[in-house]
């Protein structure tokens, strides 16, 4: 927690989308939150801004998941059509506002008014895209689709609201093959780059995470920017696909290691999807990773890169 309003002044956009999520996940489920104190410190204080929100993001703002709700912060997810065929589909849906109207204006968050993940409920197919909307609101995308029910999550900002990140069921008719989580896997193969997977994997507590791009055996040092950073990870929790937001390091430079700062909410299954731009070709290396809980002292902390996991 430590070195978090330093994060705040360099990061202030993203920490600020964080902070209103946490802050209106606060107002949503405080009075049956288990944790009075932690809210009452940062959640209900002044309204969200900006003094009681350092302590937000800092502090207990990642002990919920966000996208749990299709409703949140006045402002309700609406798929045009919740069930699709298989193939690659247009997905059309709207963000509406608390006037019942689709919302027409955003702000920009990472380089973009809207964040689409789309991801089946087994945790394969992720996909983060980013719709085009049309004048009167309509927001559309395409997306490969496979038999299941899909988690569609909308991480977004709509002007003059809080930032919120809204979750909504889509269902692909067809013969359903739920592939398993597997085992914890902290290296990833895409494309013939090796990522690996450290640090500390505990829950309650803030945590670095370091992702180390690699080719051929050899370090990746021109990472290119992406979404504003060198990577952008969008971690999910098993079993309810709860939301982590997860902040890039400030300044990171190039590669190999991008690293990330997040809080997971509980023990248990986590699936990790890290972006990454390299040569011009966006990249998606996945990891699922077992998270110890929060008084687990003998919970061991992955190695960085090049300790031995590699296989
Ligand atoms: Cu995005």
């Amino acid at each position: 927690m430590t070195g978090t309003p330093a994060r705040v002044a360099a990061f202030g956009g993203i920490l600020a989308l964080v902070l209103g999520a946490g802050i209106g996940l606060g107002r949503l489920v405080g009075p049956d939150d288990t944790e009075p104190t932690a809210h009452e410190a940062g959640g209900h204080a002044e309204d969200g801004h900006a003094g009681s929100g350092q302590e937000a993001a800092g502090g207990h703002a990642s002990t919920t998941p966000a996208g749990l709700e299709s409703a949140a912060g006045g402002y309700t997810l609406h798929l045009v059509e919740d069930r699709l065929a298989p193939g690659r589909q247009r997905l059309a849906f709207h963000v509406m506002g608390p006037d019942g109207a689709p919302v027409t204006s955003y702000d920009v968050q990472h380089e973009k008014e809207l964040h689409l993940i789309a991801v089946r409920r087994d945790l394969t197919g992720f996909q983060h895209v980013h719709p085009d909307r049309a004048v009167d609101g309509t927001w559309s995308v395409d997306l490969d689709l496979t038999p299941g029910v899909w988690r569609v999550l909308a991480d977004t900002a709509p002007t003059g609201g809080e930032p919120v990140v809204l979750g909504a069921d889509l269902t692909v008719p067809g013969d359903f093959d739920p592939e398993p989580l597997g085992e914890q896997t902290l290296s990833s193969s895409v494309d013939g780059y090796d990522v690996t997977l450290g640090g500390l994997l505990q829950a309650g507590v803030e945590t670095e995470l370091a992702l180390t791009v690699q080719r051929r055996g050899e370090p990746v040092t021109d990472l290119e920017p992406y979404l504003g950073a060198n990577g952008h990870l969008v971690a999910l929790r098993s079993g309810d696909l709860g939301y982590l937001h997860v902040h890039p390091d400030e300044g990171d430079g190039t590669g190999p290691a991008i690293r990330f700062h997040t809080s997971f909410p509980s023990a248990g299954t986590y699936r990790l999807f890290l972006d990454f731009q390299h040569e011009g070709v966006v990249r998606t290396a996945s990891f699922t990773v077992e998270v110890g809980g929060a008084g687990a002292t003998d919970e061991p902390e992955t190695g960085q890169h090049g300790t031995g996991h590699e296989h």
